[in-house]
């Protein structure tokens, strides 16, 4: 059998669900997730090869207004992320929190809708969070509001935290695979670099913990990282990692009193980075103060936070 691949974007506003259904269809956490908006700051690409069949989901940053340079490098993550795909996925929120309201779509998802259909792409439309839907009713309300404004090529309701739902988006995928060699090897499940990885998990635990502005002025950089013999003669991971925010103030928070919050961010992160590489980990974290480095593009680029990471 000759082989086949999909590339796929993930869309969406922020907060729906695209990560947590990109690593619900993985099978393996690609990018982290978190309560917070704005959590992917980059496309990431996660990988599924099944026989001769590789689908490429590009996971985007939710689409928002701009408040920053950072920002604008995230919308255009999203624009690039839809570029040379050969589907998208609309990921919506059937959450009673989001309080949907069928005269008014999120603007968010309106500008989204406009560039699928300028760029002609089959898209598929999916419903997320049905977990959590009392009463099933109001899905037919989401289904025709979405569906009066393009014409999608399926619609699937789904919870990524449950998996229910997952298998019949898979299956409507297939319809997107076309015969072309796997841009990846089989075993891969995503470009991202272990250490783009790890400082990811040290900022999922940042915006776990921490509240207001302060997680999304925050960036962690990897200065050292390397494998090397603990004194049991066992492989250990070293990484030294700087936690850069915005302000003095900022940087209190993160250490906290005598330190407690950087410990219980240390910990936590380590416990999943431990778990990732499956040996022993030693992280060293500091905090370094980068005045508004969210509008310094030279901050953003060395961060490979730029569009074009
Ligand atoms: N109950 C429930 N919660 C979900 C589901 N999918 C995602 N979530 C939660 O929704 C929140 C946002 O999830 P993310 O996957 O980070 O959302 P995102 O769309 O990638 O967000 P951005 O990266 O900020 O654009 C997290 O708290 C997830 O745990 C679901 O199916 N059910
Ligand atoms: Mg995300």
């Amino acid at each position: 059998m000759a082989k086949k691949s999909a590339f796929i974007a993930l869309l969406g506003r922020a907060n729906v669900g695209k990560s947590s259904l990109l690593n619900s269809i993985i099978g393996e956490k690609v990018a982290i997730v978190s309560d917070k908006p704005q959590t992917t700051r980059t496309r990431i690409m996660g990988v599924m090869t099944k026989g001769e069949d590789q689908y490429v989901f590009i996971d985007t940053p939710g689409f928002h207004k701009a408040k920053n340079l950072l920002d604008d490098q995230m919308n255009k993550a999203v624009s690039t992320g839809m570029n040379d795909v050969d589907a998208a996925i609309l990921v919506v929120d059937a959450a009673p929190s989001f309080k949907f309201d069928k005269e008014n779509l999120p603007a968010a998802e309106t500008v989204l809708l406009d560039n699928i259909t300028a760029k002609k792409l089959p898209c598929i439309l999916v419903i997320n969070k049905i977990d959590l839907l009392p009463e099933k009713d109001v899905l037919f309300e989401i289904i025709s509001a979405y569906t009066s404004k393009y014409a999608f090529k399926a619609v699937v309701p789904l919870s990524a935290k449950t998996g229910d739902g997952t298998g019949i988006l898979l299956g409507e995928l297939s319809e997107f695979l076309k015969p072309a060699p796997h841009y990846f090897d089989d075993s891969d499940y995503t470009d991202q670099p272990e250490k783009v990885i790890v400082s990811e998990l040290i900022r999922e635990k940042l915006l776990k913990l921490l509240s207001k502005e302060v997680p999304h002025g925050i960036a962690v950089d990897i200065e050292r990282f390397f494998e090397t013999d603990g004194k049991d003669g066992e492989p250990i991971v070293k990484i030294d990692a700087v936690i850069i925010c915005e302000r003095n103030s900022h940087k209190g928070i993160i250490i906290g009193k005598d330190g407690c919050m950087l410990k219980r961010v240390g910990s936590m992160a380590r416990h999943d980075i431990e778990e990732f590489f499956g040996t022993k980990v030693a992280l060293k974290l500091w905090v370094k103060v980068k005045e508004d480095w969210r509008n310094r593009q030279s901050v953003i680029k060395s961060l490979g936070l730029d569009s074009l990471s």
